[in-house]
């Protein structure tokens, strides 16, 4: 499978996140992807293959400006409180609550990095706009291959994003990969784009940039909210608004869902996709849905996911694959090209 990499990914790299109460050292690590990539060389799936040159206007398709900007700016703001931060991760403290104001933008820099996050584990250092906006020109290159008629494209990158939306960072993610790649999906002509989430986490970022537009749907199956992250977004009654109505499919799984369960949950997120008359599918590839991964909940075999990849190829549409989580970092790169050779043989 055409994969779009680069490898400055590597300058994001996290050193600590906050983890009930202590911070500990991050799951979401560079080598994760290394795995990955050697695991498609060792299998011969395809080229792989640089990013076009990305134009930054087109992360204002689906983030908010005054987000962009304070995310290309926010290392240098953290360095600028005090020079010793150089050697720190940036993580945010406060948060503005409910009856709190956040349409005045505050000028102290801890302040905005709450108002445009969500949690304590997303550490921000030098290299993470770089990466970040990086990744999202992987993902959009791999949407302007399948636009140019490859059947599907991966794109290959980290931080992941599916956390992200329109103003937000957290859970790993600083820019929507998958929500560029279904907007320059949509902007190439494609009358409307599913984006199917098969993260453990809900893709409430996602789901927040995309929620009332009816040209692009979303479907995601992961860990129930009642009991794992993100928590506050992700229940089955979240189906859209306004003419988004109906375009928003949530299918939470209780913690221990095997690949039997899981996969019929997927039958039926892909029945929603077809009757949607969706042109194009955006696949937000986690793999932390994992037997062996550190912090998820489901107990998916590496063998799973040949017939995962099986199943999406099925669904007959054009395909772009964004990577996203995944933390048993030895087993990453077998999970994630097992997705992409059951899609590819099916
Ligand atoms: N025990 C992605 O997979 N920490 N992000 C949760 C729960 C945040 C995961 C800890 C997990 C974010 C892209
Ligand atoms: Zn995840």
């Amino acid at each position: 499978m055409l994969t779009i990499y680069n490898d400055r990914h590597v300058l994001h790299q996290g050193k600590v996140e906050m983890f009930r109460g202590e911070l500990v050292p991050c799951f979401e690590v560079p080598a994760r992807v290394d795995h990955v990539k050697l695991e498609l060389e060792r299998r011969k799936l395809g080229a792989l293959q640089a990013p076009d040159a990305f134009d930054d206007a087109l992360l204002a398709r689906v983030h908010a400006p005054r987000y962009l900007d304070f995310i290309a700016h926010a290392w240098d703001e953290w360095v600028a409180l005090d020079p010793a931060n150089a050697t720190r991760d940036a993580l945010p403290s406060y948060w503005p609550t409910r009856g709190m104001r956040t349409d005045v933008l505050p000028k102290s820099f801890p302040a905005r990095m709450g108002l445009f996050s969500f949690d304590a584990g997303t550490p921000l250092m030098a290299g993470s706009w770089a990466a970040s906006r990086h990744g999202a020109a992987c993902a959009w290159t791999a949407a302007q291959r399948v636009i140019g008629g490859e059947r599907a494209a991966f794109a290959l990158t980290r931080p992941p994003g599916h956390h992200a939306g329109p103003d937000f960072f957290g859970g790993y993610c600083f820019l929507n990969n998958a929500a560029v790649a279904a907007q320059a999906l949509r902007d190439a002509g494609i009358g409307r784009v599913a984006v199917l989430d098969v993260d453990y986490h809900h893709g409430n970022g996602t789901q927040a940039i995309f929620y009332d537009r009816d040209d692009v749907h979303f479907a995601s199956l992961h860990g129930d909210p009642l009991t794992d992250y993100p928590y506050y977004l992700g229940h089955a009654d979240e189906r859209g608004a306004g003419r988004g109505e109906g375009f928003n499919h949530n299918l939470p799984l209780p913690r221990g869902t095997g690949f039997a369960a899981w996969r019929a949950a997927l039958k039926t997120a892909l029945e929603r996709i077809a009757a949607v008359k969706a042109g194009a599918l955006v696949v937000s590839l986690g793999v932390d849905t994992f037997e062996g991964d550190p912090i998820s909940g489901f107990r998916l075999g590496s063998d799973d996911y040949l017939r995962m990849g099986e199943d999406l190829a099925r669904t007959g549409l054009p395909t772009v694959f964004v990577f996203e989580g995944g933390y048993a970092v030895d087993d990453v790169g077998v999970n994630a090209v097992n997705v992409l050779e059951g899609f590819a043989q099916a």
